[in-house]
């Protein structure tokens, strides 16, 4: 449904049609758009870099490309270390910002420093649309999406869907922003966004401040979206001016008569504390049906709830008050200017009298490094996801809430709706939101092009190569080396807990983790078969960027993966990987089983190249059909063994070194 043409245009529509190159805007159709800003980070950036390497491409062409140092900022291993010595080398050599480790986490480093409405971003990490707050159209990649935009390429993707998500009323006391999207995501799935772009308007919009707005688009990346995003208004100016970049500022509103494919009422109004249950963002439930639940430990961070404006409420709730003695509670703010913001104003030193371990600014729990709960304990964390076994724990109870459902759980030791402690308290007010009047801290910490300090790459004993594939071949055959069910995440695939993130830049080491987390001997038996086959149920690969975890599959030989349907930037990993991503109904998926012998009966490599969207798939005397659902380019790719690969070859064609999609 969505046009470009004639008719009212969304802002999802006018960014897209200000950078178009390639295609319509079309639901469905291939779109290529360029792309003003990347940003990458320490787990997915080394293979960026080297990708970069890889191609042959010597600058960034990019307005901005900035690389950050923000998930594993502990360096409890020297190959961190070495990650980061290289990253720094590398956005030295090739002209991006470098945010050292410690200056905190990518999404919130770069809203304060570079997000801009109007532009697109492009970022190696899932939760790229953080900025959609501030009416930026930022989208998650693979990194060698990133790699090839970095170098001046158009970014392609399906045109979405574009749905209204439209505000109405306003938020009561205690009641948030995270409770928006958790109320979404209650709603929705974690499915319920794939293949859209959800773009909020109505009259709720205006009485949201930009933060507020950032955790939202945030964490609509749990619904499988592309990406989210707000008009822009006093609010982003507001933002804008106190984090002193004013002159970013563009006034950005859908038209009155635009279209959009659907639309969702959320009335702010309806809204009451709510929490995400263990395991999935999507378990969602009012805090008071879980109350009374004992709880062990408390963290306030991550990209989501981890600025300035998410600790400050908890800080005033914690001031001249002690947390429970059954309670450990972390801070984990989301970016340096944050804490030092924070130290200035003496709110640190309330939060430790309270009881608060002050930590860096880092990603570090969010993803098992650090603060790992006890066993069969009860976490509540601000954060976005709780996949079982992603807090470095099997077995997990990890809750999802804002941060003032946090503090009040720290405060009594157990989970209570706010509502309740305030009035049990007396004197417990919601501490509403809170700009800073200027974002006035030190920028010691990035490092921009002209400052740069290295030119050229250094590379640790741990970084090592990027493996390539062999072009397509025309028989596949192998077996089901694994039956999962559905929502199997990046992080089943391929975990990020600190012994196994420190092999992100080593690719043959990484591999012996592959989905270890449903079965630990995954890896040796698909390298012991000669190919092979996943075969998975719905929302294949959600969560996590990573394409590690398309690549170390195909490190190990895996030819194909079978699932009922794929997470977006999950299937975009699979061709960057040249591996065959088919869809299968629910019968097909019943019927095959794990250790079955299976055959695609098609010319495989002739198919793909030609268009083919139906293949035969043989297992024993049945045969069934499975589809691939891929646009030219797409094909291309995969026929080629993967997109580094197809670019080689696409600049030897033309006899030039740059990559040229
Ligand atoms: C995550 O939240 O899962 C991560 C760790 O930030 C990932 C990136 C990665 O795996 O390095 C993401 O969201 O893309
Ligand atoms: Fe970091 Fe967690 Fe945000 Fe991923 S979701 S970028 S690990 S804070």
């Amino acid at each position: 449904m969505s046009n470009s043409e004639g008719m009212g245009q969304t802002v999802t529509e006018k960014i897209l049609e200000e950078h178009l190159v390639e295609g319509t805007l079309e639901t469905g159709e291939e779109i290529g758009i360029e792309i003003d800003q990347v940003l990458t980070q320490d787990t997915t950036g080394t293979m960026v870099w080297l990708q970069f390497e890889a191609m042959g491409l010597d600058e960034v062409q990019t307005e901005v490309a900035a690389q950050y140092c923000d998930h594993q900022t502990y360096q409890f291993d020297f190959k961190n270390t070495d990650d980061h010595r290289f990253l720094r080398s590398a956005a030295g050599t090739f002209g991006a910002h470098f945010s050292r480790p410690g200056n905190g986490i990518c999404h919130n480093v770069h809203r304060e420093n570079f997000a801009a409405p109007g532009k697109t971003l492009l970022g190696s990490d899932s939760h790229t649309p953080t900025p959609g707050g501030l009416g930026q159209l930022a989208i998650g990649a693979g990194g060698i999406d990133v790699t090839v935009a970095m170098g001046g390429a158009p970014y392609y993707i399906q045109m979405p869907e574009i749905v209204a998500v439209r505000l109405e009323g306003e938020l009561p006391a205690w009641a948030t922003a995270k409770d928006v999207i958790l109320e979404l995501l209650g709603r929705l799935s974690v499915k319920g966004g794939v293949g859209k772009i959800l773009e909020y308007t109505g009259p709720g919009v205006e009485t949201l401040t930009a933060p507020e707005r950032m955790t939202i688009t945030n964490m609509g990346t749990e619904l499988g979206a592309t990406s989210s995003i707000f008009p822009t208004d006093e609010e982003t100016r507001d933002y804008l001016e106190r984090v002193g970049r004013e002159d970013a500022y563009v006034d950005l509103q859908p038209d009155d008569d635009a279209t959009y494919d659907d639309e969702i009422v959320v009335d702010l109004s309806d809204l009451e504390p709510l929490i995400a249950t263990p395991s999935m963002p999507d378990n969602v439930v009012p805090v008071r049906e879980v109350a009374g639940e004992s709880v062990d430990q408390v963290i306030v961070g991550s990209c989501t709830n981890g600025a300035y404006e998410d600790i400050l409420p908890a800080a005033k709730m914690l001031e001249g008050r002690e947390i429970a003695k059954t309670t450990e509670m972390i801070v984990a703010p989301g970016s340096k200017q944050a804490s030092e913001l924070l130290a200035r104003e003496g709110w640190v030193a309330e939060m430790m009298a309270a009881g608060v371990n002050f930590s860096e600014a880092t990603c570090g729990a969010c993803i098992g490094i650090g603060h790992v709960p006890a066993s069969d304990s009860v976490s509540l964390r601000t954060f976005n996801r709780n996949f079982e076994g992603r807090s470095g724990i099997e077995d997990d109870n990890v809750y999802l809430c804002s941060p003032e459902v946090a503090a009040a759980a720290a405060l009594a030791g157990e989970i209570v709706d706010p509502r309740d402690l305030a009035e049990e308290l007396g004197d417990l007010e919601d501490p509403g939101v809170e700009l800073p009047a200027v974002y006035d801290a030190s920028k010691a910490d990035l490092i921009t092009p002209e400052e740069a300090v290295d030119d050229d790459l250094v590379k640790g004993p741990n970084i090592g190569d990027v493996p390539l594939k062999e072009p397509l071949e025309s028989d596949l055959s192998g077996p089901v080396l694994l039956k999962m069910g559905d929502n199997i995440t990046t992080d089943h695939i391929i975990p990020a807990t600190q012994d196994i993130l420190m092999y992100r830049s080593n690719v043959p080491k990484l591999s012996e983790f592959t989905l270890s987390r449903v079965d630990d001997t995954f890896a040796e038996r698909a390298l012991e078969s000669d190919g092979g086959f996943l075969l998975a149920g719905e929302n294949y690969g959600q969560g996590s960027s990573r394409e590690h975890a398309a690549l170390c599959p195909m490190y190990l030989g895996v030819e194909g993966v079978l699932a009922q349907s794929f997470a977006r930037i999950h299937r975009a990993n699979l061709f960057n990987f040249g591996l065959l991503p088919l869809e299968i109904d629910a019968e097909t998926y019943e019927a095959i089983e794990q250790g079955d012998d299976l055959e695609i009966v098609d010319d495989v490599a002739e198919a793909v190249s030609s268009g083919a969207e139906e293949f035969t798939v043989r297992v024993g005397d049945e045969e069934f059909s499975a589809t691939l659902r891929a646009s030219q380019r797409e094909r291309d790719i995969l026929a080629a063994g993967g997109k580094l690969s197809w670019t080689r070859a696409q600049a030897e064609g033309s006899g030039a070194a740059a990559a040229d999609d």
